[in-house]
């Protein structure tokens, strides 16, 4: 393992050799782009409350008023943000290789509106409204304290994966068998503390895969890495496209 913030020259040649490139991006990616991360302390209102207390089906059940709007404040700051040069490289970085998969555990939308296609939304999607009892897609009613399904009149909830809930099925298939199927497995900007997600990087391994862990703070997985770049991802994947794209 080799841990510094220069993109190694071996990384450049694996990833120019790789024929699939597969990524697993977490909060840290946005946190250049002034969205929190879940390790961040909440603010203000928020701060009084766990990041992973609020997202559980239970904490709705007991109080979709507050829960919805600790969702409505995380869409309105994700709005106001901006995707970063993390984002954008990710983007590029997928013309640059012959195949890319690129899995999120992110329900910001900011690789989305950085120009990245086909993104598996690992967690679900922050802007989507589904009906609570049956998880139907719908579009609630925004001026109301809790939307209600105009099909069952259930009350809506944000489309995310709450914890305690499964990975949906497609996302999950499609994650594991690119992991287990790339040359490069980039993991970026997460803790790699939330199953299933971080378990990715441990499957690409083991089916032969190079692993990459960018993050200012190395996680626990960056011994077992091939490289470990302790930097932000805004600074470290725009350099690294910028090495490849030479
Ligand atoms: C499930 C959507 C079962 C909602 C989220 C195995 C072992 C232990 C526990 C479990 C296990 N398997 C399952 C569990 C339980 C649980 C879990 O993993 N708990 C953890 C806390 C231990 N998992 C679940 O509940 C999952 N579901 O298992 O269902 C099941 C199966 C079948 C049928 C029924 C049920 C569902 C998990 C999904 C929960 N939803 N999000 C919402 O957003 O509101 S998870 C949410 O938290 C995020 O999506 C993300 O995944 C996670 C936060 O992690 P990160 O993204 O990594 O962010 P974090 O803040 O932790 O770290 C940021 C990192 O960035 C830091 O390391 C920092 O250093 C770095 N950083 C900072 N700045 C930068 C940077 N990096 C680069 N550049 C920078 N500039």
């Amino acid at each position: 393992m080799t841990a510094n913030s220069d993109i190694p020259q071996a990384l450049i040649a694996a990833l120019r050799d790789a024929r699939h490139v597969c990524i697993l991006t977490g909060a840290g990616v946005s946190a250049e782009s002034g969205v929190p991360t879940f390790r961040d302390a909440q603010e203000g209102l928020w701060a009084q409350y766990r990041a992973e207390d609020l997202a559980t089906p239970d904490a709705f059940l007991t109080d979709p008023v507050l829960i919805w709007r600790w969702y409505r404040w995380r869409r309105d700051l994700v709005t106001e943000a901006a995707p970063n040069p993390g984002h954008y490289a990710i983007a590029q970085l997928a013309d640059l290789v012959p195949r890319l998969t690129l899995v999120t555990q992110n329900v910001d939308n900011m690789h989305q509106r950085a120009g990245s296609r086909d993104v598996i939304e690992f967690h679900g999607n922050l802007f989507e409204d589904r009906c609570f009892a049956d998880g139907s897609l719908q579009v609630g009613d925004d001026t109301t304290a809790v939307p209600l399904c105009s099909d069952c009149g259930s009350n809506l909830r944000p489309g995310v994966v709450w914890f305690g809930e499964a990975i949906p099925e497609q996302a999950l298939n499609e994650s594991c068998a690119a992991a287990a199927d790339c040359d490069v497995f980039l993991s970026v900007g997460t803790s790699s503390l939330v199953y299933p997600a971080a378990g990715l990087a441990d499957l690409a391994r083991e089916n032969g895969a190079k692993v990459v862990e960018i993050n200012p703070n190395p996680t626990m997985h960056a011994n077992s890495c091939d490289y470990s770049l302790a930097a932000n991802s805004g600074v470290a994947l725009p350099k690294m496209v910028n090495l490849l794209a030479r």
